[in-house]
């Protein structure tokens, strides 16, 4: 089954997506997403210029050769740009494989080993009183376990706090991605937030009780004992994970989290290979992988770290953003379905012109996502209204400290 064509489409509906559809001689097509927030052209241009040449005329059955050849046979290895071109081969390869076999993809990868996936969703709020309302909206959507951010006093903007409620109120989720020529600037002080988060959490557990899983993403921005002393002071409210609590490309320094702290700790979205986590496996220094399918060189790739964790009772708590495309949360989803070792999924909710030029077959009910039954992936791209809306310049945010030093967004 021969490829015959692949095109790399970059659309923005809501926001910047780059989407890979390669089709095979057969006149069967697959989808897989590259899009990597506001680096975007990047990965168009590393497909289009360096990766769609190689595909034309190759066995479209070969994944694992194919992915080989891409990784291997480029030179350079690693980093997100290229392990999320990969991603997307790899990706509507499966799609493609499956729609040949007449299965949905997560059959392929074992059957499925639950019924349904548990999805968190991001509860956000200016002050105390606004995230009991997020939280409540939450649980009305059905959500049974749910991301905490708030605001903190002293800093005027705080990463996956919006600004304001969108329209109609109801909707708090935060869009980092900002459509402006020059990324926005924001601010930050670590003291002022250890200080506040705590009495966040107390408010929280207080309100709903000791049962619904809360979460928390500290997005980088402490050192290893500021993040010991964090995971410490949260131990109260028993979270269900302390995300990204250092920027952890080095390894080691999470040892000294862990020898403080029995707050789960969930790492790894910025990463992009195996050897990122090679420490903090082998040493038990998290308890989930936070990749995206996207971002981490695809299905193939990222079963093969999730296989590597389960030897470590380690688990799953994959990346899903609004800035991963409904292609690659149906890649997520299908992983999710068929790995033993599932945790938790991230689920953002897409806006309605995403959900226009991505038809897509998954659901969620109950609080859990299912991928559907459909052949293959379950999504299909409606090129027409994906040119609609052109690609339009964007920037996630940057940050300072008060005395205008850059310090990790
Ligand atoms: C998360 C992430 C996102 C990232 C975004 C960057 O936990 O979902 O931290 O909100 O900031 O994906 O592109
Ligand atoms: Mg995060």
């Amino acid at each position: 089954m021969k490829i015959k064509s692949a095109e790399v489409i970059v659309s923005s509906p809501d926001r910047n997506f780059v989407t890979l559809q390669i089709t095979t001689e057969d006149g069967l097509t697959g989808l897989g997403d590259a899009t990597l927030n506001g680096r975007e052209l990047a990965a168009a241009a590393y497909l289009e210029h360096h990766v769609v040449p190689l595909l034309i005329g190759r066995d479209a059955h070969r994944i694992e050769d194919t992915w080989q050849f891409l990784y291997r046979g480029a030179y350079w290895r690693r980093g997100p740009v290229t392990m999320a071109a990969i991603a997307a081969v790899d990706v509507a390869l499966w799609d493609i494989k499956a729609k040949a076999a007449g299965m949905p993809l997560y059959q392929l990868l074992g059957g499925a080993s639950r019924d349904g996936i548990r999805a968190y969703g991001h509860a956000s709020g200016r002050d105390i009183p606004e995230i009991l309302d997020s939280v409540r909206e939450h649980l009305e959507l059905g959500y049974k376990a749910i991301r905490i951010q708030t605001a903190v006093p002293g800093i005027d903007a705080v990463y996956g706090v919006a600004a304001q409620p969108s329209a109609g109120g109801t909707r708090y989720d935060y869009e980092p991605a900002q459509r402006a020529a020059l990324p926005a600037e924001e601010d930050w002080d670590t003291r002022a937030y250890l200080r506040h988060i705590p009495t966040v959490f107390e408010a929280v557990r207080n309100e709903f009780g000791p049962e619904l899983p809360l979460l928390h993403d500290g997005h980088h921005r402490m050192t290893p004992i500021e993040a010991a002393r964090l995971g410490k002071s949260l131990e109260p409210y028993d979270l269900f994970w302390l995300e990204d609590c250092t920027p952890a490309e080095n390894q080691d320094a999470l040892r000294l989290v862990r020898q403080h702290t029995t707050t789960p700790l969930a790492i790894g979205e910025v990463f992009n290979t195996v050897f990122d986590y090679q420490t903090l496996i082998r040493e038990q220094l998290i308890d989930y992988v936070r990749s995206a399918v996207t971002h981490t060189g695809g299905i193939s790739a990222m079963k093969k770290i999730l296989d590597y964790a389960a030897q470590y009772q380690i688990k799953s708590g994959i990346h899903g953003p609004t800035d991963i495309s409904p292609v690659g949360m149906a890649a997520a989803l299908h992983l999710d379905l068929a790995i033993h070792n599932f945790g938790i999924q991230e689920y953002m909710r897409h806006g309605d012109l995403t959900n226009e030029v991505f038809q897509q077959s998954f659901s969620f009910k109950d609080g859990y996502l299912h991928p559907g039954e459909q052949p293959g992936l379950g999504v299909e791209l409606d090129l027409d209204a994906a040119a609609a809306h052109p690609y339009t310049p964007a920037y996630l945010p940057f940050n300072r400290l008060k005395d205008g030093t850059i310090h990790d967004w």
